[in-house]
């Protein structure tokens, strides 16, 4: 009997710690995703006032919780779950995958002009300089070669696209998070920092290893975002917000990516 009884209780415990983690993210995971919604899909905390009546049925972060889930094409479920953290913590791109512009189909940000500079800033430690030139206008041509577009390098001055290497806060209000996490981003058609491609050097960048992240595939997708593009849901697309190793020799642009810049 007083086996038995102990017995149950064992199998309750073990019960109750199988199932702990499952169900219950860490305190960690919860910042991180409370992170990511709050840098990809401008989750926003409503500031709480004597006024402010809390309303059941409104969860702020379970709504963007669902919105990313619908875009990377989860079960939507409102809740953390571990696919969700998985897809949360994959290096990808550091601009917003709810553009600020959707709404407004014809304001989409666009050049005025066809003949486009892009000047290289500074480079990085982890590639030859004529790596780092290759592998940016290769990812130019990318775009020059489904569109009208002409893209000349340029050495001093300031050009259309601005294509920098930097670290942590770099002064656009936008800092980087050291290794992992945001790879680059870029600014959508516009003067100033408008089209300017900013790459997290805090990464490693190769010309085309899979161990570390391949600098043509990063910029091809970046200068999408300089050329006016948003991410697209389409997995295995370019403009796809994850980060995802393909070889750059065999590299095409996906229909969707096609359709888009037109
Ligand atoms: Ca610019
Ligand atoms: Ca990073
Ligand atoms: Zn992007
Ligand atoms: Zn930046």
């Amino acid at each position: 009997m007083g086996i038995h009884r102990q017995m149950c209780f064992l199998a309750s415990l073990l019960l109750v710690i199988h199932a702990g983690p499952i169900s219950q993210p860490s305190d960690k995971d919860e910042a991180i995703a409370e992170d990511y919604l709050r840098k990809f899909y401008d989750l926003e905390y409503l500031v709480s006032s004597s006024f402010h009546q809390p309303e059941k049925d409104v969860d702020p972060l379970s709504d963007k919780l669902k919105e990313m889930q619908k875009f990377f094409g989860l079960k939507v479920t409102g809740k953390l779950d571990k696919k969700t953290l998985e897809v949360m913590k994959k290096p990808r791109c550091g601009v917003s995958d709810v553009a600020a512009y959707s709404t407004f189909e014809e304001e989409k940000p666009k050049w005025r002009t066809n003949k486009l500079t892009y000047r290289i800033v500074n480079y990085t430690p982890d590639m030859s300089r004529a790596e780092v030139d290759k592998s940016i206008e290769r990812a130019l041509k990318v775009w020059a070669e489904v569109t009208p577009l002409k893209f000349t390098r340029i050495n001093k001055g300031t050009a259309d696209i601005m294509i920098s290497f930097a670290t942590k806060d770099h002064g656009d209000g936008q800092p980087f998070d050291g290794r992992q996490g945001t790879l680059a981003h870029a600014f959508a058609p516009g003067s100033g920092i408008g089209g300017d491609a900013h790459f997290d050097d805090d990464e490693i960048f190769t010309l085309r290893s899979s161990r570390g992240h391949v600098l043509f595939l990063v910029a091809a997708h970046e200068f999408g975002h300089s050329l006016g593009l948003s991410h697209s849901r389409v997995r295995g697309a370019l403009m796809f917000p994850t980060y995802s190793f393909t070889d750059p020799n065999v590299f095409s642009l996906s229909n969707d990516d096609i359709t888009a810049i037109h």
